[in-house]
C-alpha cells in the first residue's frame, strides 16, 4: 500500500513539473525574430521586451492610440496688461461646446501688484496676493474656433467672509449633468502659503453656461481626516460622468516635510451636489500635478504631467480606478483642460481628445512680473483621428532650448573639483 502511495506521489510531482515547464516558455534557442509574428509573444523574453507586448496597446508608438506628441499654439484675444504681472489666467477647465461656441472657465487674478510668493504669505493682505492664485475669481471666455477667445467676465466671484472661498476661488472645472451646469473649484479661507496651499472644494451651479451661478454653502468635497494623505488640500477638482454617477478626480500633496508627493484621488457621488464618497483605494494616480482625464473606450485615460516617478506618461484605467502606463511621451501640457465631447455622456465607448487649453506659469519672472497665461495644445489621442505627425518620437527641439537648461554654479563647482582631483591623482 505504501509503495502505491509513493508511486502516486511521484506521478503527481512529474505531472506538475511538466505542467509548470509547459506554462513557462522554454529558453529560446533561436534569435529574436526580425519579423514580429503572433508566435513572437510566446517566446521567453527580457522584461523590457515583455513590456512592449503587455503594457502598451501596440509594439510601436505609431500604432499606440494612447501615445501622442503635443503641439502648442498661442491663443489670441486675452489681455495681460503687457505681461506686467498684474493679470494672470491659469488652470483652465475642460472646454465644452454649447450655444454654437466653445466655453472655458479659469482662474483669473487682476491685482495692482504681483504676488509676494507663498514663503512671504505673511506680507500679503486684502490687495496684495501671496501666490499667483490668491485673491482670484473664476472667469470665463468663449470662442468660435478654439484659437481666438473672447473674455465674457466673471462667473464665480469671491464670496463674502466667512464663506468657503472668501479669500480666493481658483482651479475650477465644469460638469454638465441632467442639463444643469456645475463649476467645482478650490475655496481658500486664507492666503495660500500662510499655513500651506490648503483648501477644500466648493461648487456653484447654473441653468446656463453663461450663468448666473448660484454658490452652494460650504465645501462639497472636504479635506481628508487628520493624518490622511489629503488632509490639507483638495485641488484641481475634475468631474466626469461614469456609470450614471459623478466621478471627481482631484489632486493632493503629502509626505511633507520630506520630498512632497503629488498624487491623484477620486470621489464619487450620485448627484452633483454630493455627498461625494472618496474611493477606498485613493490615491489612484501616483504622479502628475493638475489632473486631466478623458473617457477612452470603456475606461478612462489620464495625462500625467510634471511631478512624480510617472510624470510625462499617459495612463489608462479600464475600471476608472486602477491606472496602468499606456505610453511615455514628452512636453506634456500642464493644467490641461481638454475638449472632451463625451465627458458627460456616460459613454462606454470614449473616443478620446485632440485639443484643449493648458497654462504656462512662467509667462513672467518670479518676483518681477510673475503671471500665467493660457495656451492651446493639440494632440492625437483620439479613436477618430489618425495623425502620423502626432505619433512621431525623437522630436528635435531648437538647440537653444537644450542650452537654456544649463548648469548652475554648484554643478559647475562640482565638475571643477572632479577635474582637479583627477589631475592630482594622475
Ligand atoms: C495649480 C493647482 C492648484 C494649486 C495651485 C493652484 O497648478 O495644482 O491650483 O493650488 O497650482
Amino acid at each position: 500500500m505504501k509503495k502505491l502511495s509513493y508511486l502516486l506521489l511521484l506521478l503527481v510531482l512529474i505531472i506538475s513539473c511538466t505542467q509548470v515547464s509547459e506554462n513557462k516558455p522554454s529558453e529560446p534557442d533561436d534569435s529574436f525574430p526580425y519579423t514580429i509574428t503572433k508566435e513572437t509573444q510566446q517566446r521567453k523574453m527580457s522584461a523590457a521586451m515583455q513590456r512592449s507586448f503587455k503594457n502598451y496597446s501596440a509594439i510601436h508608438p505609431r500604432d499606440n492610440e494612447l501615445y501622442s506628441q503635443f503641439k502648442y499654439t498661442e491663443i489670441k484675444g486675452l489681455d495681460y496688461s503687457n505681461h506686467d504681472g498684474t493679470i494672470t489666467r491659469r488652470d483652465p477647465s475642460k472646454v465644452i461646446f454649447e450655444n454654437g461656441k466653445y466655453y472655458v472657465w479659469y482662474t483669473y487674478r487682476n491685482t495692482s501688484t504681483i504676488p509676494v510668493g507663498a514663503k512671504n504669505a505673511h506680507k500679503s493682505n486684502d490687495t496684495i496676493p501671496s501666490t499667483d492664485w490668491d485673491l482670484c475669481e473664476i472667469w470665463y471666455a468663449t470662442s468660435e474656433d478654439g484659437f481666438t477667445w473672447e473674455e465674457q467676465g466673471v462667473a464665480v466671484p469671491r464670496p463674502p467672509k466667512p464663506e468657503v472661498g472668501w479669500r480666493s476661488v481658483s482651479t475650477t472645472d465644469i460638469l454638465k449633468f441632467k442639463n444643469k451646469y456645475y463649476l467645482y473649484y478650490q475655496g481658500f479661507m486664507e492666503a495660500s502659503g500662510k499655513s500651506g496651499d490648503y483648501c477644500p472644494v466648493a461648487m456653484s451651479y447654473s441653468d446656463s453656461p453663461d450663468g448666473p451661478w448660484i454658490p452652494v454653502k460650504g465645501a462639497v468635497i472636504e479635506n481628508g481626516e487628520e493624518g490622511a494623505w489629503d488632509q490639507y488640500a483638495i485641488h484641481d477638482p475634475y468631474p466626469l460622468v461614469h456609470d450614471g454617477k459623478v466621478y471627481i478626480y482631484y489632486k493632493s500633496a503629502f509626505n511633507r516635510p520630506g520630498n512632497v508627493w503629488v498624487a491623484g484621488g477620486l470621489a464619487i457621488a450620485d448627484d452633483p451636489m454630493g455627498p461625494f464618497v472618496k474611493h477606498p483605494l485613493n490615491p489612484v494616480l501616483n504622479s502628475g500635478h493638475e489632473v486631466t482625464l478623458f473617457p477612452f473606450k470603456e475606461g478612462v485615460a489620464a495625462l500625467v504631467a510634471k511631478d512624480g516617478n510617472e510624470h510625462f506618461t499617459i495612463q489608462y484605467a479600464k475600471d476608472w480606478v486602477n491606472f496602468e502606463i499606456a505610453s511615455i511621451t514628452e512636453m506634456v501640457p500642464v493644467a490641461t483642460g481638454p475638449f472632451v465631447p463625451d465627458a458627460f455622456t456616460n459613454t462606454t465607448d470614449g473616443r478620446g481628445i485632440t485639443w484643449g487649453l493648458c497654462h504656462f506659469i512662467n509667462a513672467g519672472k518670479y518676483g518681477v512680473n510673475q503671471h500665467s497665461i493660457l495656451a492651446r495644445f493639440d494632440c492625437d489621442l483620439s479613436l477618430d483621428v489618425d495623425d502620423p505627425y502626432m505619433k512621431k518620437t525623437g522630436i528635435w527641439q531648437d538647440i537653444d532650448i537644450y542650452y537654456k537648461q544649463g548648469l548652475n554654479k554648484k554643478q559647475l563647482d562640482r565638475i571643477k573639483s572632479e577635474n582637479k582631483n583627477l589631475k592630482e591623482q594622475n
